[in-house]
């Protein structure tokens, strides 16, 4: 009788003690009173050795009965006192779920990528083909195929960035121009253009590691430098102003022959002579020529019907001289305060 009445008073108790903690140090604190390894009922039940064995297993089971009663109750307070903590919690930080939320601001392209699509539309407007490539280019393709042969210095200027020996991030655009003329061949005429990124081991205020390029092509029966200077001509007074002049200058490329320098009067002074011309006048945008003989006589064209002349510029120049941008890097940085302005 004794003991009957021990465990239920253990039971009585801890059940009070359970209800009325209201932290979880006191909750813990009441487990271990009487549930810990020196607990009362923990006490109880390793007592039960000294017990008759009529008495044993009836209030062995009461004893168990009860320790699971109060493990229940506890996890149950535990539980309880948790959730509250949590609101506690919200209730402190103020959150008022019926404010409106933070408008999102609306996004807008990237300068280059409408610089990129206003050359599209001029030179598909004269009836260019906008035609894209791999940017893992070929040996061949990127070099080789434009008479620029292994140890050609050329290779030097436009060190890129090797895969394998024969695979590389592709230098310039050209050779999607290489591949397309392939495809086309014994067909005239050719006339692409070709946007894309490009690679080279650059990295200064005016130079990084990729960077876009518009290459354009045109390859028929009969074209000539007045040909290329006319389209170069239109091309320069849509993008810059219709007061525009545009001017060859001798060059050399591996791929061309003759090979020109384009340069356009000035946006800012029109040609007087300013702080963004260096006082010259003029700003070099392109680089052309008619294409090398050796270059069609690569693809499969006979050099001597087929007759071309291309052109490449740099996106981020355009942009640059449009926008009066002077760092290159402003375009990769990803400063929406920059990127807002255009
Ligand atoms: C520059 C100069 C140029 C070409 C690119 C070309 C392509 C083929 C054949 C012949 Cl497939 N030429 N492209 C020609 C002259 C100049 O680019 O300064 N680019 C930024």
């Amino acid at each position: 009788m004794r003991v009957e009445q021990e465990i239920d008073k253990i039971k009585e108790d801890a059940l009070k003690e359970l209800s009325s903690a209201n932290t979880m140090d006191g909750l813990q604190a009441v487990r271990m009173k009487y549930l810990g390894k020196k607990g009362d009922l923990t006490r109880v039940l390793r007592g039960m050795g000294s017990l008759s064995p009529e008495e044993r297993p009836r209030l062995g089971q009461l004893a168990n009965e009860v320790r699971l009663l109060l493990e229940d109750e506890l996890d149950r307070r535990l539980a309880e006192l948790g959730r509250q903590e949590q609101l506690r919690q919200l209730a402190g930080e103020a959150l008022d779920v019926t404010l409106p939320g933070r408008p999102v601001q609306r996004g807008h392209r990237h300068p280059l990528s409408t610089v990129l699509r206003e050359i599209e539309r001029i030179f598909t407007g004269m009836g260019f083909e906008v035609v894209q490539g791999p940017e893992v280019e070929w040996d061949y393709y990127n070099f080789e195929a434009l008479n620029i042969p292994k140890g050609h210095p050329a290779r030097d200027m436009q060190d890129s960035f090797y895969i394998t020996r024969e695979m590389l991030l592709r230098t310039h655009t050209s050779p999607m121009q290489v591949r397309t003329m392939e495809q086309a061949v014994p067909r005239l005429p050719v006339r692409v253009i070709v946007p894309g990124k490009v690679y080279r081991r650059d990295d200064d205020a005016t130079h990084s590691p990729m960077f876009h390029q518009v290459e354009g092509l045109l390859v028929d029966s009969r074209c000539t430098m007045g040909d290329l200077k006319g389209v170069l001509l239109a091309f320069a007074r849509q993008m810059f102003g219709p007061d525009r002049e545009i001017r060859l200058r001798p060059s050399f490329f591996p791929f061309t022959e003759p090979s020109a320098e384009v340069d356009v009067s000035c946006l800012n002074c029109g040609g007087e002579g300013c702080r963004v011309c260096s006082g010259t006048g003029w700003l070099e945008i392109l680089g052309s020529g008619m294409v090398h003989p050796r270059v069609l006589a690569n693809v499969g064209y006979d050099p001597e019907t087929a007759v071309g002349f291309a052109f490449g510029m740099g996106v981020e120049r355009v942009a640059m001289l449009k926008y009066g941008i002077n760092d290159l890097r402003l375009f990769f940085d990803n400063d929406v305060r920059f990127l807002h302005q255009f």
